[in-house]
């Protein structure tokens, strides 16, 4: 029998809460309750989810939990101190801890040549920081951006729980403090990035990984002010491999 069987999942991301579900779901005497952020409207009015949703407060409701293990994968809100000390929680990270904790890792990554990756670990009282269960690198090609980079790092996620999630419910897994503190970034930081200056001096490579690790799809990340009109110009790249 398992070690946890009351399990919160916490998350703001539609993709690994049905990643999850597919994983938990055939494992008999597991409870488990599936909710997002009171904010995130896309997720409480899904049609495509596996599984019903409610909004949760980790603030205001967390003194009312009952739940034997919590995980957070992508969760929104920061999970109050007297909760972390009172009932364990995992947090899958889309990181490879402890470099670049915090804020969008991947982004970090292309600029700063850290480590990028996926981190499963338990939740202490700061960001992205407790003791690793399980973590995976990716490679960061020359071509990739930011969200072809957090395609793969997902990919990983999913893996890393594929791989765990057992020994956690037993509660038989084994964990690694990390050797040093790294480094974190916070949303300001990411939002300092994508005011581009068109007078800054850089060499072609740093330029070229400014943008591609500020190209995120339909995400309108880098912008310049357009001298003539004022207006902001939004940019991003395509790079693409020689077939
Ligand atoms: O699931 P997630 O990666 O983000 C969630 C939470 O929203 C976030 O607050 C938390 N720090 C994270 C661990 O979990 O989805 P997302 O859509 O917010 O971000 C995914 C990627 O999209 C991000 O790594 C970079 C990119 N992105 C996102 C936003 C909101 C951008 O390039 N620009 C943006 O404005």
């Amino acid at each position: 029998m398992y070690y946890y069987k009351n399990i919160l999942v916490v998350s703001d991301n539609g993709f690994l809460i049905k990643a999850f579900h597919d994983l938990i779901a055939p494992l008999q005497g597991v409870q488990v309750t599936y909710t997002c952020s009171p904010q995130n409207t896309a997720l409480l009015t899904a049609t495509n989810l596996p599984v019903p949703i409610r909004a949760i407060s980790m603030k205001a409701d967390w003194e009312q939990f009952n739940y034997d293990l919590i995980f957070s994968l992508h969760c929104k809100q920061l999970f109050p101190a007297g909760l972390v000390n009172k009932t364990k929680c995992i947090n899958v990270h889309p990181g490879f801890n402890p470099y670049n904790r915090g804020w969008f890792p991947q982004v970090f990554s292309i600029l700063n040549g850290h480590t990028a990756g996926a981190t499963i670990h338990e939740i202490d009282e700061q960001l992205d920081h407790g003791a690793i269960i399980a973590q995976r690198e990716i490679k960061i090609e020359a071509y990739d951006t930011s969200l072809t980079a957090y395609e793969k790092i997902q990919q990983c996620e999913v893996e890393l729980l594929r791989e765990n999630l057992r020994n956690i419910l037993f509660n038989t897994y084994t964990k690694t403090v990390p050797a040093q503190e790294g480094n974190v970034n916070l949303k300001k930081d990411f939002n300092k990035l994508t005011r581009l200056d068109l007078d800054e001096k850089l060499t072609m490579r740093e330029a070229i990984d400014r943008l591609r690790a500020l190209t995120h799809g339909e995400y309108k990340n880098a912008w310049f002010t357009d001298p003539t009109t004022q207006e902001r110009i939004y940019i991003s790249v395509n790079l693409e491999k020689q077939k």
